[in-house]
């Protein structure tokens, strides 16, 4: 979305969504897992739109929309690329719309070459640390741009024509997702798919708009953020993105993680989607360059203003110009962190301690087994929960207990469990899907020792503090200078109130010194002005908590402003400039929105502008200006360094420009596309304990035929810990279980009610048969595909409750998108057989077993470029494939052993010039 886009948040309020006139939800179970939101989507349908619900299963989100479409897990790019050629072919892209507002009309330098020029590749590709260097991919610059004249000029055809536009660029990478590919690629067919693309083209105009809705079905992948991409390409060409009842519903999971994003628990990342700092940025200059460039279009250009403002906060009156305003006392990233890359180090006994704090990762997290083995390899863990739960307990009741690998008296790691207050026990902030951050008062005081976690690290960063007061040792000076003085209360608890203040920002010098920030337009790049999270300044505007207006829906408009506050600037419908047309009109009286007022000189409506206030339709900038200056009237995304939605993404995205089709990780299927099977620059972690399903086609392939999806129950939480607690809950969903087909049932001789053990190149689990025709079976390839459903919530500790059920994460390996470090755990290959699984020791012969018959190694699967080697072992026969002799990839004959055993991923070398990174 931030790549898209220029922010990583949803682009609309879900009370929004009830003015759509077409809805696809693809990649979510809506109803079930966001109910709440949901009743939007039902008011639309009572509206007459019309719903469409795209998902491996048929859900309670499918129950109610007018069609269910079954496709097959992981495919998600082919079916969406396939629309995107749809509505070029048919002409039903909006003209106006995507030649003033995207980057259609740009030119792309000469050295830019596409997957369908390489076979699955860009121009740019290393084998050999399985990077891009994306400098091909740029534009080109504008023949007429004087020397020296800033970078936004670039060279543009308005008529669409020129072969490199992004626009014909577009249609050629995808002239090859079609109909056709849809059926046998995706198992769908082509009636449902013209009913699809028909709908989606009849709703989108300037009367009507559609709009899509996702969450972890395209997030989990290898190419999650790509699926995502494809999208908001396909949005743009329709005109759906800043108009009422059009965008991307990025539906966010826990309660506040687009809060937990905003201002970051992520490795990569500081508040306001600023990046962290690497070893390889000294000083403020080349730190600054990383977030953005000095002569770039639009709002992320005042990035000084941005990140002074931040190290005004955490460092007060130490941070000064002299010492790069704090950046000095920075911790400096050496490569990746994620929690992944991080268990690879518990692994290599690099880790001591561990603080576990809300989340219980010996169940959610992919490879159950590596996590418990990674917490067995700390000197002591603190885990602070409500209750005791796996992660918890893993050194006396986990499965490698019971299998012999683990033995309780041999584990070192010490586990302090202490009690955490939940959400009603203490006050704050959680900010959710639509960007709206929302107060929470407390209702009753935390029992016994149950602290929140505002006081567990004020009081841990305060008594670090008194013991370092004295110290001159430079390691201990950032813990000294840093900001750390807040009211507390009469239990000690500090004031969160004091903290959403900090977080808005102050004027720290000047005639208003010690006024709070009205909106991130008044911070400075000098040191004047203090800001914990930039995005967030204006939440306490004029000693307001704006978070905590609760205004009933009765007694204001529909947009409701005054319920909460949204980032930035409480602007609901983001980009909205679009809703006009260039001339600053409505694009009909219908879908009105946002527009110029003539007479007023500026731009009004319900919402807050999504643009400079007064900066006219048809405005040109002066050649030579630089940021918000540099806008033009018809640069309606105003955080793009050149003001447009992006077709093509020049930079942002570390796996490519466009989004284009690999195959899951492991996938029994051929990519039909391209010989190029997986992602090139997917995540790899090789290890004997992290073995991967053999490719398809390859020896082995056949002993894990199947496809499994996890996803979640209306009835249970994540990892169930606050779920399978709750006898009320866990009565209605007692039991891990397995969604499979009829026809898999009839093959595999499953009884319904019965067990079924599957097996993968991990683990192998028991759990009930669920026999539904829910799940259906698919014709993939021109062959039969089946795929397993399977609920993640369940988790094997006495402790947590009366329910137990295997772990379906135990299941899965670590593969990781490189553009957010996130785990792919949609789809995953195995095999299933009728009956219990093995006890004890046995258990884990039954893995090594298959890991035997499919001949794995830690290089099986893992390889990253197969084009040329597939190209030279096949014909060009394959079904839609195209010549294989063109197909040689340059310099792309990787030797599998001379791959590192794990890739850095991370910051270094991408450019979060915006808020793209978002977690799920
Ligand atoms: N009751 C309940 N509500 C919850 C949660 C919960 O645990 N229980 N968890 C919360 C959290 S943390 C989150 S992140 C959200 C998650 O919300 P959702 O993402 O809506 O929930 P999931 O069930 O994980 O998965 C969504 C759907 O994706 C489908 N799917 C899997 N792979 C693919 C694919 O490749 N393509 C397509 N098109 N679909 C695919 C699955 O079949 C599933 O129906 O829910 C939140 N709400
Ligand atoms: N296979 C598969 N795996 C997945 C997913 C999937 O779709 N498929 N989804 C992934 C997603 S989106 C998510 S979000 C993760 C969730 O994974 P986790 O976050 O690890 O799982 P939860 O059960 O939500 O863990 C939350 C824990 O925090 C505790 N808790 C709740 N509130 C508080 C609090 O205020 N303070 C403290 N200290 N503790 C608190 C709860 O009791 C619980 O034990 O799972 C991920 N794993
Ligand atoms: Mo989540």
């Amino acid at each position: 979305m931030g790549s898209s886009f220029g922010r990583g948040g949803a682009t609309q309020p879900l009370q929004d969504m009830a003015n759509a006139d077409c809805i696809v939800i693809q990649g979510s179970n809506m109803a079930e897992c966001h109910p709440v939101g949901f009743q939007w989507v039902m008011e639309a349908k009572k509206r007459g739109a019309r719903i469409i619900h795209v998902d491996p299963r048929f859900t309670r989100t499918s129950a109610v929309a007018h069609r269910h479409i079954s496709i097959r897990g992981g495919t998600d790019v082919v079916l969406l690329g396939a629309l995107i050629r749809y509505v070029i072919e048919n002409d039903k892209w909006f003209h106006d719309y995507v030649v003033n507002y995207t980057n259609a009309a740009m030119i792309i330098n000469d050295h830019f070459e596409d997957t369908e020029d390489l076979d699955g590749l860009f121009s740019g590709y290393d084998p050999e640390t399985g990077k891009y260097d994306n400098e091909s991919w740029g534009y080109e610059r504008s023949h007429n741009a004087e020397e020296g004249a800033p970078s936004w000029h670039v060279e543009c055809d308005d008529t669409l024509q020129h072969p490199r536009s992004v626009f014909q660029i577009l249609r050629r990478h995808y002239q090859r997702y079609t109909t056709e590919m849809v059926e046998t690629v995706c198992g769908i067919s082509s009636e449902d798919f013209h009913y699809l693309a028909e709908s989606i083209c009849a709703n989108s105009n300037r009367e009507r708009t559609t709009c899509f809705a996702y969450a972890l079905g395209w997030t989990q992948h290898t190419l999650g953020a790509q699926f995502i991409r494809t999208c908001a390409i396909l949005q743009l060409l329709l005109g759906n993105v800043g108009r009422p009842g059009s965008g991307i519903m990025a539906l966010r999971g826990h309660a506040s993680i687009q809060g937990s994003t905003d201002i970051p628990t992520l490795f990569h990342l500081l508040p306001g989607y600023l990046p962290m700092p690497a070893v390889t940025e000294q000083n403020w200059e080349e730190y600054l360059d990383k977030i953005s460039s000095a002569d770039q279009k639009g709002f992320w250009q005042r990035r000084d203003a941005y990140a002074v403002s931040l190290m005004k906060a955490y460092w007060g009156e130490n941070a000064t110009a002299e010492n790069n305003w704090g950046l000095d006392f920075m911790p400096r990233l050496s490569g990746a962190h994620s929690t992944y890359h991080t268990l690879q180090a518990m692994m290599r006994d690099e880790v001591d301690g561990y603080l576990v704090f809300g989340q219980n990762p010996a169940v959610a997290q992919s490879h159950g087994r590596l996590q418990r083995l990674g917490l067995s390899h700390l000197k002591w863990m603190v885990v602070r929960d409500f209750q005791e739960m796996e992660t918890a307990t893993f050194w006396k009741d986990s499965p490698e207990v019971k299998t012999g690998e683990l033995k309780t008296e041999d584990i070192q790691t010490e586990v302090f469990l202490m009690p955490a207050a939940t959400h009603v026990e203490k006050c704050g902030t959680f900010t959710q899907t639509q960007r709206m951050v929302q107060w929470r008062f407390q209702a009753l005081h935390p029992p016994g020792d149950a602290t929140s976690e505002l006081q567990f690290f004020y009081e841990l960063g305060r008594r670090i503090k008194e013991k370092i007061q004295d110290s001159d040792d430079p390691r201990d000076l950032p813990l000294k200078y840093l900001t750390w003085d807040y009211p507390v209360d009469e239990h000690g608890d500090p004031d969160a109130d004091a903290v959403l203040k900090e977080i808005n920002g102050y004027h720290l010098s000047g005639e208003k010194a010690g006024e709070l920030l009205s909106n991130f337009g008044e911070m400075k790049a000098d040191g004047s002005t203090s800001g914990g999270c930039w995005i967030y300044a204006g939440v306490y505007a004029g000693g307001v908590n704006h978070a905590a207006k609760k205004t009933p829906g009765q007694e204001q408009n529909e947009l409701a402003m005054d319920w909460g506050w949204v980032w930035p600037a409480n602007r609901r419908l983001l980009y909205n400039r679009a809703s006009a047309d260039p001339d600053g009109k409505p694009w009909s009286e219908r879908k009105k929105y946002i527009w110029w007022d003539e007479d007023a000189g500026r731009w009004v409506g319900d919402d807050v502008p999504d643009f400079p206030p007064t900066l006219a339709p048809g405005h040109q900038p002066d050649p030579g200006a630089v940021g918000p200056a540099a806008l033009s009237g018809n640069d309606a995304f105003i955080m793009q360094p050149d003001g447009k939605g992006w077709l093509f993404a020049p930079t942002g995205m570390v796996d490519g420009p466009l989004p284009t089709h690999y195959e899951p990780h492991e996938s029994p299927v051929p990519n039909l596309l391209y010989h190029q099977q997986q992602s090139p620059t997917r995540l790899i972690f090789k290890s004997v304990d992290n073995l991967s399903a053999p490719n398809a086609g390859e020896p082995g392939s056949e002993v894990y035929p199947y496809l499994f999806n996890t996803y979640r129950l209306t009835e249970m939480y994540t990892s169930g810990a606050m779920t399978r607690t709750l006898p009320y809950l866990a009565e209605l969903q007692p039991e891990l279980f397995c969604e499979v087909s009829p026809e898999l049932a009839d093959q595999l001789g499953l009884e319904h009610g019965g067990w079924a053990t599957i097996i993968s190149p991990r683990s192998a689990i028991e759990a009930r048969v669920l026999i539904t025709d829910r799940i259906e079976m698919l014709t993939v390839n021109g062959k039969d595909f089946h795929q397993i459903g399977l609920p993640y919530h369940y988790g094997q500790s006495d402790a947590v409750g009366e329910v137990r059920g295997d772990s379906p994460n135990d299941l899965l390996g670590i593969t990781l998108d490189p553009n957010v470090n996130i785990q792919a755990s949609k789809v995953s290959a195995c095999a299933v057989v009728a009956g219990r699984r093995p006890r004890g020791a046995e258990r884990t012969a039954l893995v090594k077993e298959y890991q035997r018959r499919a001949g794995l190694t830690p290089d099986t699967g893992n390889v990253r470029v197969t084009a040329s080697e597939k190209a030279e072992a096949e014909s060009a026969s394959v079904v839609g494939r195209h010549n294989a002799q063109s197909v040689t990839p340059r310099g792309s004959q990787a030797t599998p052993s001379t791959e590192s055993h794990h890739v850095e991923g991370g910051p270094a070398g991408q450019r979060p010039q915006d808020p793209t990174k978002k977690e799920e």
